[in-house]
């Protein structure tokens, strides 16, 4: 069921786009290339040695067994790579003195799971047996007590405001640590080429890793080629370097061999960065009417024990997004990111923008409960009644949208009078049901992006993107943008991404991004292209309509088929982002006798801007769907007393499946964005912000008959269980 907002920009571009054909798919004919299906003539294997114990100081370790173990070649301790230096870390907020990364830890193990030896070997199997040859012992040391991490802080104080306020609800909230969990696991490539550095590496960032690399092995970046194939899936899990990559990289160069690692999916669960494992405070003041006159809000998150780049985006974006899609007049709001002795926390699909959802909707229902006033009512009542756009307290500029349109869309759609209505009735039979709204905004990237578009000696239009892709058909949609340009089929544009050597520089797939400043940028070349083509044809005497493959002819000359013999390079950079926007209603009912939760309906308006691909778009939003489900249903990292995982297997950690995932009734309702030539926002995130909001107030609005004031995720059935039963529900272990 989707209701489809045409717009000029897309309504063109869709008129050039063919439909994505199962059959044509490379990737679903088993024809796809990821890093670790390239197999160069006598590639060697590394494998790491990770002691699961706890931080400490490393005593006695021997690596000679290793080294002796047949067809292993080299054996690398922190020693060898102590000249290395740290990667750069992006500085959204304030940072206090952090640990360097690492490659291999040092004299001291800074967490479970950190290397303490990297083993090459000539098979994957050779390495792994070598492992276990290297003895040491890791003894408790005291804590270096070096504080660390960054913060920053918007508004001002609004004590005043809140203590004159008719209603205060105040909330506390904490979110389990999650696995990003790619379908393929994390692998790096290295070899050298023709006195070139080449890594192939499964990333979201190919051109800053290349830039990183040069910084951490203290070479010049011309020598440096990255390429990312083929990527399964990302989620933000692979949006920065890790010290894996670079130690492949230095292995390689060291070794002058090609090295390939590729993760396990333990080793995924044990090291890979990590998501979420926030906690937030706020208090949120009304007047008699319902109407929010001040929020006062607290983030802290953790960081683990080495800073990915992107490390300070999740404690940045829930601030900065405060009040999100509401008119709040007083906003105060102060977040932080602390060093802890674990695995790294990067971003991960949301980075921030679901802990706000979370704080902002949570803050909405209790609201609603401590005023007497319908949580649908509430939130109208404060929500913009302009499309205008706005700032954030952080001064960020909201885009244009319609926030109560997406909230009626919902509504409607879920006869939401009619709901509540049928919930007094079974309630009345004894039935545990419960209705849950949620609105969010989602930014979609800041920055710029470079496109490039060009013409083969073959008459092949080319086009080049300095961003990548991991699965999001991000190929579909640049062909569309481009051959609504030139006028062209989409099959008929070539798209180049994900390899430094012949793409323009770039930032790559991360933040909702890749259409609105990726897409942009390649629209921008393509227009000064056709400039070009139409110039050079009028050159060439070949007439106002240009054939590509005559013009290429006319051009002449004998060249390689892949350069470029005409071409036009743009960039495009924004001066605000643009946000999507959206609202959801969850519908849900528990059984009384088990805490299994049904979900009965689950109804999402999005609005993603103008849109390029509609099916590329609802593909995106239901796969964050997905995972914003499993979040708020079943997904966590444990962790026992001393801070050792618990959750290391697919076997422990749970993640949905396909017949867990609800049934999603999807409504697109775009305003275009004023951030950008396409009008586009993003969509990779969504539904990882409003689907738990939507879930976890549907699940508390259920269990208010038992008292239930607050629930943290997951909801998993013994928590419901123990919360109908008044047992703890927060405390079946879920908290990392
Ligand atoms: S969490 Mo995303 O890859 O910005």
């Amino acid at each position: 069921m989707l209701s489809r907002t045409p717009s000029p920009v897309s309504a063109q571009i869709a008129a050039s786009t063919s439909l994505l054909r199962v059959e044509d798919n490379r990737l679903i004919r088993g024809q796809g290339c990821f890093v670790d299906d390239i197999a160069p003539e006598g590639c060697l294997f590394l494998e790491f040695v990770r002691p699961s114990e706890r931080a400490g100081r490393i005593v006695g370790l021997d690596c000679a067994g290793a080294l002796a173990h047949p067809g292993v070649v080299a054996v690398f301790t922190g020693a060898d790579i102590a000249h290395c230096q740290g990667a750069p870390v992006n500085p959204l907020l304030d940072q206090q003195g952090f640990a360097p990364f690492e490659l291999l830890s040092g004299a001291r193990h800074r967490a479970p799971g950190q290397a303490i030896a990297a083993i090459v070997a000539r098979s994957r199997q050779i390495a792994a047996d070598a492992v276990e040859k290297v003895s040491y012992r890791i003894e408790p040391a005291t804590d270096d007590g070096i504080p660390a991490g960054f913060s920053g802080s918007w508004g001002s104080n609004v004590n005043h405001i809140l203590d004159r306020a008719d209603h205060v609800v105040a909330l506390e909230i904490r979110h389990a640590l999650l696995a990003p969990l790619a379908l393929e696991p994390r692998a790096t490539l290295a070899m050298l080429e023709g006195g070139m550095l080449v890594v192939h590496a499964s990333t979201q960032t190919p051109h800053r890793m290349r830039a990183d690399l040069a910084v951490i092995l203290g070479m010049d970046i011309a020598q440096i080629r990255v390429i990312s194939p083929d990527v399964g899936g990302a989620f933000g899990g692979k949006a920065s370097i890790a010290p894996e990559d670079a130690m492949v990289a230095f292995a390689a160069l060291k070794l002058g061999k090609p090295v390939k690692w590729s993760a396990s999916r333990s080793e995924e669960f044990l090291c890979a960065p990590r998501g979420r494992g926030g906690h937030s405070r706020a208090r949120l003041g009304m007047d008699a009417s319902g109407r929010f006159l001040a929020l006062e809000a607290q983030f802290a998150f953790p960081l683990g024990h080495w800073l990915p780049f992107s490390a300070a985006v999740p404690a940045r974006n829930a601030a900065r997004i405060l009040p999100g899609p509401y008119t709040i007049p007083d906003v105060s709001v102060a977040t932080r990111a602390d060093a802890t002795s674990a695995s790294a926390v990067n971003i991960y699909r949301g980075a921030g923008r679901p802990e706000a959802a979370m704080l902002l909707e949570r803050l909405a229902d209790q609201a609603a409960r401590a005023s007497g006033i319908d949580p649908l009512a509430l939130r109208l009542r404060n929500l913009p009644k302009s499309r205008a756009r706005r700032r954030t307290a952080a001064g960020d500029l909201l885009d244009s949208a319609d926030y109560r349109a997406l909230l009626k869309a919902v509504a409607d759609a879920g006869d939401y009078r009619a709901l509540r209505i049928r919930q007094r009735k079974r309630r009345k039979r004894g039935e545990i049901c419960g209705i849950g709204l949620a609105l969010y905004v989602e930014p979609c990237g800041q920055g710029w992006e470079s496109g490039r578009v060009g013409l083969t000696p073959d008459g092949r239009i080319v086009a080049a993107t300095g961003a990548t892709a991991q699965g999001q058909g991000r190929e579909t949609a640049y062909a569309a943008i481009v051959a609504a340009v030139l006028g062209v089929k989409p099959e008929q544009v070539e798209i180049w991404h994900g390899d430094t050597a012949r793409t323009p520089p770039g930032i790559g797939a991360l933040a909702s991004r890749s259409t609105a400043i990726g897409g942009s940028a390649i629209r921008l070349a393509a227009q000064k292209f056709l400039e070009n083509a139409r110039a050079a044809a009028a050159r060439l005497q070949l007439g106002p309509v240009i054939d590509w493959s005559g013009l290429a002819h006319a051009m002449g000359g004998p060249i390689a088929p892949d350069t470029l013999i005409l071409q036009a390079d743009a960039r495009f950079e924004t001066s605000h982002e643009a946000w999507a926007s959206g609202a959801v209603l969850a519908a849900v009912s528990i059984d009384r006798d088990t805490g299994e939760m049904a979900i009965e309906r689950l109804i999402w308006a999005d609005d993603p801007g103008n849109v390029v691909n509609q099916m590329l778009v609802e593909g995106q939003l239901t796969g964050g769907m997905a995972q914003g489900f499993g979040e708020a249903m079943m997904e966590a990292l444990h962790f026992d007393a001393r801070g050792e995982l618990l959750t290391g297997s697919m076997l422990d950690y749970a993640v949905p499946r396909a017949l867990d995932v609800p049934k999603l009734e999807l409504h697109t309702r775009a305003v275009a964005s004023a951030a950008n030539p396409l009008g586009a926002k993003g969509v990779g995130e969504a539904g990882t912000i409003g689907i738990p909001a939507a879930l976890v107030n549907a699940a508390i609005d259920a269990l208010s008959p038992f008292g239930v004031k607050h629930l943290d995720m997951p909801l998993n059935a013994e928590k419901l269980w123990r919360a109908m039963r008044r047992i703890n529900p927060n405390e079946t272990g879920d908290h990392p």
